[in-house]
């Protein structure tokens, strides 16, 4: 199938680029430079930020199957201890829920079996622990792109959360991507990982791959994905669990 561009995504982006320049820059240039020039400086940043975008779009190398690693370790959560979690993973998950919601037209309550009725990618990727370990795996889940067109993210959406089953450390885990990786084709929701239900150790029944992005940002034990504005109500404010622990950056791109 062919992967569908991201126009509103890309106008999003440029606006979000265009309104982060400095306003003194603007005017500096607008009172030194004819206005030729001044033309000339803006469709030369407008070729930057598509260059950049473009860049961010690009696809993570994929592999062969022999090329898979024999097991993906789990880190992190490896577990979730309550004696619901344990009773769904014992029966393969007939009453997990995935919502979307938050600033959507259509929020959605999706059960497993809704989102394996999707379109359904399958990939072979490399995952990048920033604590320097990696492995091949096979993932298999729908796009997130096709679960947010079917939600109808509203406008004013700038990122999207992911809200985990688990807690580390006596807090939430939780994380968050940008529209630009949130629509990127090689985003899905996992179900499966080399072609077996996900190990409870790999996020079962569900987890994010964000194939641009380091390993943290990959949630796993999916219960919500909500469309946001902004972090500031959302716990320490820097959109992910280890962002606000201080211990890694928000933006892990790859
Ligand atoms: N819910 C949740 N998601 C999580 C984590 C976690 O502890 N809880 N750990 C993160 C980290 S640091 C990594 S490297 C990967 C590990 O995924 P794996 O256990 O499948 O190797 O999941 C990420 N997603
Ligand atoms: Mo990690």
């Amino acid at each position: 199938m062919p992967e569908k561009p991201v126009t509103a995504i890309k106008r999003r982006s440029l606006l979000a680029g265009l309104a982060a320049m400095p306003a003194a820059a603007c005017t500096e240039l607008a009172e030194t430079k004819p206005v030729g020039d001044l033309f000339d400086a803006a469709e030369g940043w407008h070729r930057a930020a598509h260059r950049s975008l473009a860049a961010r779009q690009a696809l993570a190398p994929e592999y062969a199957p022999d090329e898979r690693s024999p097991d993906v370790k789990g880190n992190g959560t490896v577990s979730v201890e309550t004696p619901e979690y344990q009773e769904q993973l014992a029966k393969g998950f007939p009453d997990w829920r995935l919502e979307v919601r938050g600033l959507v037209d259509n929020p959605l309550s999706l059960s497993l079996a809704d989102l394996k009725a999707l379109p359904q990618r399958t990939q072979i990727t490399r995952h990048d622990c920033v604590e320097g370990w990696s492995a091949i795996g096979e993932w298999k889940g729908p796009k997130l792109s096709d679960l947010l067109d079917q939600a109808r993210v509203s406008d004013k959406a700038n990122f999207i959360v992911f809200r985990c089953a688990d807690v580390l450390y006596n807090r939430d885990y939780y994380e968050s991507v940008d529209m630009v990786d949130a629509y990127h084709p090689q985003t899905i929701i996992a179900h499966e990982l080399n072609g077996e239900p996900l190990p409870e150790k790999n996020g079962a029944p569900l987890r994010a791959r964000i194939e641009r992005q380091l390993g943290y940002k990959h949630a796993k034990y999916l219960t919500a994905i909500e469309a946001v504005a902004s972090f500031d109500d959302l716990y320490g404010g820097k959109g992910g669990f280890w962002e606000d622990t201080g211990d890694y950056q928000w933006y892990a791109g790859i």
